[in-house]
């Protein structure tokens, strides 16, 4: 990799005008402490049952299941979207995707193509703005897709650095669009085009690596969304073949490999006690070859379990129980706020964000604690189901909206005890009317606030728009 381009930049951030001033700022955490670091390790597309700690028996997955060994597991662990964009939006902003109009492309599709004049409005407050407000050296690293057009890029939502593609790796070239060879950037600038996506792998880890070196005297967010195990597949030369489960299982024994090596980074540079490490993905495994999301039911793309319920693990020696399962409801929204209250800020106090503060969840010192009433399943547009404590509750629908499908006819009206039926098996509506009723009093408080199919919310934000928007592409010599 070009290092004088990376190094070059990590010493003007470091030299950086306003730094010095917010020192004191930078190195105080809220308890007088030092502030904690933040790595964020977020797949595209891996399941609920695609690493060993959730039960995958063909993956070897040593290191993330070192991470519940040393931290604790979320098993209702959520995303608010089964595909990519929407569920990013979420993770950035806290809000659900239709908070913020993420929640379907231009085009009525379900995410974001290249060349599309929408993004994540740059008015939002990302958590990278967050943290770097309260100091923090921020890197985005892999995949983005938010919008591929400058405005929306991740240098202007508040990510000092970013090192990876704009959109998904089945983006690149296609006959009769506009599309331009799959881009590999640098902060604002294509640097390889197409990608070798062979290599993406070790080159965010690399790039990982690098930038907690070079910022570890001061607190860190690195945002790591790897492009894999999403379509299609790439691995480098040492892991092709290796696994038991095919070029899929190869890719994610290359994710773990590259946990495992930013794990002993941490632990190398004495970061490991100060610095909160999650590992989790942005939806469910699609349905092909190889992939789990056992025990859940459905795929990506849909509201059923295996489509928005991820595999989640924290980790923070001395702070995070080890070895332990959290089964409370929590969610990527829940994410901003919480790193902001950890880094001594608050989250933003001019608009709605719908994130709870899961830090009792973290700190294993509410058993049964909860931090919301309820969680909203929303395919693009369209509320289709919503979950209260154990209940879930798929609303009857005259036509339920599909991401890739033919929209589904007649979906009738099912109740699932979760804690009992994590399957989504048995229907036990007709037992249960009180409950089928209660949840549906909280459907309709989420349509009025964030709208439906037929209707728009009264509390959504608008997203960002451009009026001509350009390829991302090579610079010209
Ligand atoms: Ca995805």
């Amino acid at each position: 990799m070009d290092r004088r381009g990376f190094l070059g930049y990590a010493g003007a951030v470091l030299a950086g005008a306003g730094l010095s001033g917010r020192a004191s700022r930078v190195r105080a955490g809220p308890e007088g402490g030092r502030k904690p670091n933040f790595v964020l390790i977020f797949c595209d597309d891996l399941g609920y049952g695609d690493v060993g700690c959730f039960g995958s028996t063909k993956n070897r997955t040593p290191n993330i299941d070192r991470m519940a060994a040393e931290g604790t597991r979320f098993t209702s662990f959520y995303v608010s979207s089964g595909v990519c964009s929407p569920s990013r939006a979420s993770l950035l902003t806290g809000c659900y995707p239709r908070r913020v109009n993420m929640d379907v492309d231009t085009t009525g599709l379900c995410v974001l193509f290249p060349v599309s004049p929408k993004g994540l409005n740059p008015s939002e407050i990302t958590v990278a703005e967050v943290l770097k407000d309260q100091g923090y050296a921020t890197a985005c690293i892999g995949k983005w897709h938010q919008g591929d057009q400058l405005e929306f890029l991740p240098t202007r939502q508040g990510f000092d650095y970013f090192y990876g593609l704009p959109y998904p790796n089945d983006m690149g070239t296609k006959a009769g669009k506009n599309y331009p060879p799959l881009p590999l950037m640098r902060n604002e600038e294509v640097i390889e085009a197409p990608v070798d996506l062979d290599t993406v792998t070790r080159r965010y880890t690399e790039e990982a690596i690098q930038f907690i070196g070079a910022n570890k005297d001061r607190p860190f967010f690195v945002y790591l969304p790897h492009t894999m195990p999403h379509v299609p597949l790439h691995v480098s030369d040492a892991f092709r073949g290796k696994s038991a489960n095919g070029l899929y299982g190869d890719a994610i024994e290359e994710i773990d490999w590259s946990v495992g090596r930013i794990l002993d980074t941490l632990k190398k540079l004495g970061l490991d006690e100060r610095t909160l490490v999650i590992f989790t993905s942005d939806n469910g495994a699609s349905g092909g070859e190889g992939r789990s999301n056992r025990p859940l039911r459905g795929q990506k793309g849909s509201t059923w379990e295996g489509g928005m319920r991820e595999p989640c693990v924290m980790c923070w020696p001395g702070k995070i129980p080890a070895g332990a399962t959290c089964n409370e409801l929590a969610c990527t929204m829940d994410l901003l706020p919480t790193f902001a209250l950890l880094a001594g800020g608050q989250p933003p106090q001019d608009r709605i964000i719908d994130g709870q503060d899961i830090r009792p969840l973290l700190f294993g010192r509410k058993e049964g604690w909860t931090p919301r009433e309820a969680f909203y399943y929303y395919q693009m547009e369209q509320l289709q189901a919503v979950r209260s404590g154990p209940w879930k509750l798929h609303l009857p629908l005259k036509l339920k909206k599909r991401n890739w499908a033919e929209p589904e006819p007649d979906s009738p009206v099912r109740l699932y005890d979760l804690e009992a039926d994590i399957g989504e098996q048995r229907n036990v509506a007709a037992q249960h009317p009180d409950i089928v009723q209660r949840l549906t009093a909280l459907a309709e408080k989420a349509r009025a606030d964030l709208g439906d199919l037929d209707r728009p919310g009264k509390n959504q934000r608008p997203a960002g728009m451009v009026a001509h928007p350009s390829p991302r592409v090579m610079p010209s010599k």
